[in-house]
Parts: structure tokens; C-alpha cells; sequence
């Protein structure tokens, strides 16, 4: 079977041609206008990022290589089409990005997934990383000690030291960074499951990496959700639902992978790298913004506002308690976690995609308070946010129900729940920095303007 890199290569003379003439021939093109208020409102809209792996529409959301996310949920390779939400691996997301649109066959995914399994070395980080993660303190943020893994993971990026080398040219930057690219992929699972065991069993592995088994799988087997491990919080699970917890992790990793190019975390990593910055210390950047409450962190911020909230209303079916709820919230001036978005205005198909999971299993769920909050929250938060005025999109984000369906299964570690997130991110920005390198894009670099150069050009004929 050909391997995912001899699929790129073949890709890149067509490509690569179509690129350049359309660049050549339409580079004098206006597209767009810069106002004023897009300058000093975070560049909201401004059409001034080149992004190819996915698009992003307001009112239909997230297509991936111009599928949307249903058609992937039909197209994609899984293990289980058969079992309800034709869950996809999220291996066969990351060749379908990293080739551009090419569906893999089972077989193919099946090859990427040993892969990235071959690549981690009989699934342990290396040792001086494994230490040093030891050593960070217990209570530190899962995603700082996230993106300190990946620092310390950096010093084998063939990228750097083949460019320090001078080894390496324009032509074969993308064939160190597709290698770096894929061995940091193939690590996500075992620095997750190592900050977990950090936060919960004082760094002692929680479970093993089983090399026959599936990225999504290694990263709840590492975090503890298998029977034999006695120090998991994750206990008391039947064998239906541990192995709905793994297809919820398969259906969270490859639903989470991109959004566009301009999301914070996707930004980040595109214009850290733009420097020829190698995969590591890029996509720690892109962690970096990740982390953000704003953006992933949200993930985290969900769960405990869903916590916090249960405790305080007499029952989750209240919809005017917690209306009022809400009303206090925003008088507080704090946001609805895991509502409103830059871009889209309606109801993220991802978050459909994660309640599907739920109506899939509505006997699984029915006792579950919290993700009944959830749920009936929708019914709610877009009616109270749209009456508060500010918000352009009261409907529920992604992260709106991810992190409590983990919860509910057991995973109780709030704070982490964005390091599941950053697992997935990895994909999208990844790929799309192995096509940066192809298309040989310069270093980004756009001008900024203090208030008197902008006084200057509003004011001049
Ligand atoms: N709750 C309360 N107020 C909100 C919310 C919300 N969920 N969303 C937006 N607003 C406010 C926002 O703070 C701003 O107020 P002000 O004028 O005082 O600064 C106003 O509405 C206008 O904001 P928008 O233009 O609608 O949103 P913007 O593009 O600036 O920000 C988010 C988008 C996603 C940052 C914002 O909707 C938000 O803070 N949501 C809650 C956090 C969240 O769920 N983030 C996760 C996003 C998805 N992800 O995974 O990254
Ligand atoms: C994402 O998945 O990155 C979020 O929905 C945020 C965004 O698109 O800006």
C-alpha cells in the first residue's frame, strides 16, 4: 500500500501548477475592503488568509475539502459505519487534509493509524520528556504542561536540524515537516495520557498504549478507561460503555481538527510556522491560543458552568431558573460559555453532531443531569442572549456539549478537557503547514497602523 507521503508527492507537480497560475494571473485582484472597524475589531471577516484544508460558511458551518461535515460522517472510513453515527476515524481526516480531498479506503487509514503507532517508539515518550513532565508541578494547567511537552518533544524535529544542517531546500522543507508533523501527531496520545496521570495518580501511567489499537483508542486507554487499571477514576464502566466512550473520542477527535485558518489556535500555529518555524514549536503556539477561554479553553469552562449551575437550580427541566440563571450571569458581565462565535451564525453542526451522539444513546443519558442542562440550555441561552442585545450568535458552539458527555462517562477532570481538544487541533493546522511548505508561502508579516497613521489615511482624499 502507498504510504501517505508517496500520495503527497504525486499530488504536488498539479497542485503546485494550479497555485502558481492562479497566483499569476489573478494576483492584482481585489477581493476584499479594510475598514476602520475591521482594523480595531480583530480583523473580523477581513478576507486576507489563504486556507485550504477547510472553509467555513456562517449559516452551514465547517465543510472539510468542500464536504460537510455529514457527507465526511458518510465518507469517511470508521470501524463501526455500521453502529449509529457513522463515526469516522479521525486518521482518515487527517489523510483526506493532508491530501487535499482524497478519501482514504479503510485499509489506508488502518495503514496511517500503525503508523503514527510505529512512530511513538512501543508508545513511550522519550525519557528525558517523560521526566521533565514528571517534575512540573501537579497543579499546573494540563495545556501549559501540553505545550511544554511539545517543547521538549522539539529537539527531535528533523526540521531544525536538518535546516541547521543546511541539508534541507525549498523543495524538501515539506517532506521534514510532514515527518515532524506526523511524529508529533503520533506523541498527542502519550503526553495526554501523561498530564493525566500527572493531575490524578501523581504521574504514574494510568493505563498502556496497545500499538494494534487506534490513535482514539491509545488516548483513552492512556488516560485510564480500561477495566485493568486500578488507579483510573474511571471505573464501573460496562464493556457497551467503554466502548461508546472510545467512539465518542473518535467522533470528538475528528470533528475538532480545524475551522478555517483564522480560529486563534489555527492562526497561531500557520503564522508561528510562517517564520519556517519547525511543527513543534508551531503548534505549541497554536496550544498557546488553544488555551484561551475564549477559544478552547471554553471546552473546560462549559463543564464547570454546567456544574455550577446544576447545583444551584432545583432541576434541570427549570427553564426558568435557568433563564434566570443566565440574566445573572450577563448582568456580571461574564459570557455563556460555549455559545456565540466569530463566524458562524447558527447552531454549530459539530455541537448536532455531539447531541446526535446523545439522542443515539438517550437511554445512556436519560438519568444524567448535566448533560439534560445541556441539552434544555438550548432552549434557553439563544432566546436570553439574543434579548441582551450584544451577542451576533446566541446558538451553542462545539464546545457547548463535548466536555460534558466525557463527564459523564467518568472523566471528571475538568481542566483537561482541552488537552482532548488540542489532541484533535493538531490535524488541521498540521496539515495545512506541510501545504505552506509546499506552496512555498512567505513569511506572514501584515502592516500594522498607530491612531495617528489611521487618522491620517480616513482623513486624506
Ligand atoms: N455570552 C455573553 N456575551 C457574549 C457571548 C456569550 N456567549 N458571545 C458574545 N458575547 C458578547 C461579546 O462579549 C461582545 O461583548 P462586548 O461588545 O461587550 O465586547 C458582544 O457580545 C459581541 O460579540 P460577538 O461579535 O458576537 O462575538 P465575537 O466574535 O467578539 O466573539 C466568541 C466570539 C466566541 C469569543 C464569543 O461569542 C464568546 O465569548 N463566547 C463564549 C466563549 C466560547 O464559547 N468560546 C468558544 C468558541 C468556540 N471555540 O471552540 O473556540
Ligand atoms: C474553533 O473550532 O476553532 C472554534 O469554533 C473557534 C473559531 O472558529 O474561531
Amino acid at each position: 500500500v502507498r504510504s501517505l507521503k508517496d500520495e503527497i508527492k504525486e499530488l504536488i507537480p498539479q497542485k503546485t501548477q494550479q497555485f502558481n497560475l492562479f497566483r499569476k494571473k489573478f494576483k492584482d485582484v481585489k477581493i476584499d475592503t479594510i475598514t476602520v472597524n475591521s482594523i480595531l475589531s480583530g480583523m473580523r471577516g477581513n478576507k486576507s488568509m489563504f486556507w485550504q484544508g477547510t472553509t467555513l460558511d456562517p449559516i452551514e458551518g465547517i465543510r472539510f475539502n468542500n464536504f460537510t461535515l455529514s457527507q465526511c460522517q458518510t465518507s469517511l472510513p470508521g470501524l463501526n459505519q455500521n453502529n449509529h453515527s457513522n463515526i469516522f476515524l479521525p486518521e482518515s481526516m487527517l489523510w483526506f487534509l493532508m491530501t487535499g480531498g482524497k478519501i482514504p479506503t479503510l485499509q489506508q487509514s488502518l495503514q496511517l493509524s500503525n503508523d503514527l503507532s510505529e512512530r511513538t517508539k512501543n508508545g513511550n515518550l522519550p525519557p528525558n520528556v517523560n521526566n521533565i513532565l514528571s517534575q512540573l508541578p501537579k497543579k499546573m494547567h494540563p495545556m501549559t504542561q501540553l505545550s511544554i511537552g511539545l517543547l521538549l518533544l522539539q529537539e527531535n524535529s528533523f526540521f531544525q536540524k536538518n535546516y541547521e544542517n543546511g541539508t534541507l531546500n525549498k523543495d524538501t522543507y515539506w517532506e521534514d515537516t510532514l515527518e515532524d508533523s506526523l511524529n508529533l501527531i503520533a506523541m498527542m496520545p502519550l503526553l495526554a495520557g501523561k498530564i493525566y496521570s500527572n493531575m490524578i495518580n501523581e504521574g504514574k501511567p494510568l493505563g498502556q498504549f496497545n500499538p494494534s489499537k487506534d490513535w482514539s483508542y491509545n488516548i483513552c486507554s492512556l488516560i485510564g478507561i480500561n477495566k485493568n487499571s486500578d488507579s483510573s477514576n474511571i471505573s464501573n464502566l460496562s464493556n457497551r460503555q467503554l466502548e461508546d466512550f472510545v467512539n465518542l473520542m473518535r467522533l470528538y477527535l475528528g470533528i475538532h481538527v480545524d475551522h478555517e485558518g483564522g480560529n486563534v489556535s489555527a492562526h497561531s500555529t500557520h503564522l508561528v510556522g510562517s517564520a519556517l518555524t519547525d511543527p513543534y514549536l508551531s503548534y505549541s503556539s497554536g496550544i498557546n491560543g488553544l488555551a484561551g477561554p475564549l477559544h478552547g479553553l471554553a471546552a473546560q469552562e462549559v463543564v464547570r458552568f454546567l456544574i455550577e449551575m446544576n447545583s444551584n437550580i432545583s432541576s434541570p427541566k427549570n427553564l426558568l431558573e435557568i433563564e434566570n440563571y443566565l440574566w445573572n450571569l450577563l448582568s456580571c458581565k461574564r459570557v455563556i460559555p460555549g455559545y456565540g462565535h466569530a463566524v458562524l451564525r447558527n447552531t454549530d453542526p459539530r455541537f448536532t453532531s455531539l447531541l446526535n451522539f446523545v439522542h443515539e444513546r438517550s437511554q445512556e443519558f436519560a438519568n444524567d443531569s448535566h448533560v439534560q442542562l445541556m441539552q434544555n440550555l438550548t432552549k434557553v441561552a439563544p432566546k436570553v442572549l439574543t434579548e441582551h442585545g450584544k451577542c451576533q450568535n446566541p446558538y451553542p458552539n462545539v464546545d457547548s456539549a463535548s466536555g460534558i458527555l466525557f463527564y459523564h462517562y467518568g472523566l471528571k477532570q475538568t481542566l483537561f478537557m482541552t488537552v482532548i481538544f488540542a489532541c484533535s487541533r493538531a490535524i488541521g493546522p498540521l496539515s495545512q503547514l506541510v501545504w505552506d511548505r509546499i506552496y512555498g508561502l512567505p513569511i506572514e508579516r501584515p502592516k500594522s497602523l498607530d491612531l495617528n497613521s489611521l487618522k491620517k489615511l480616513v482623513t486624506s482624499p
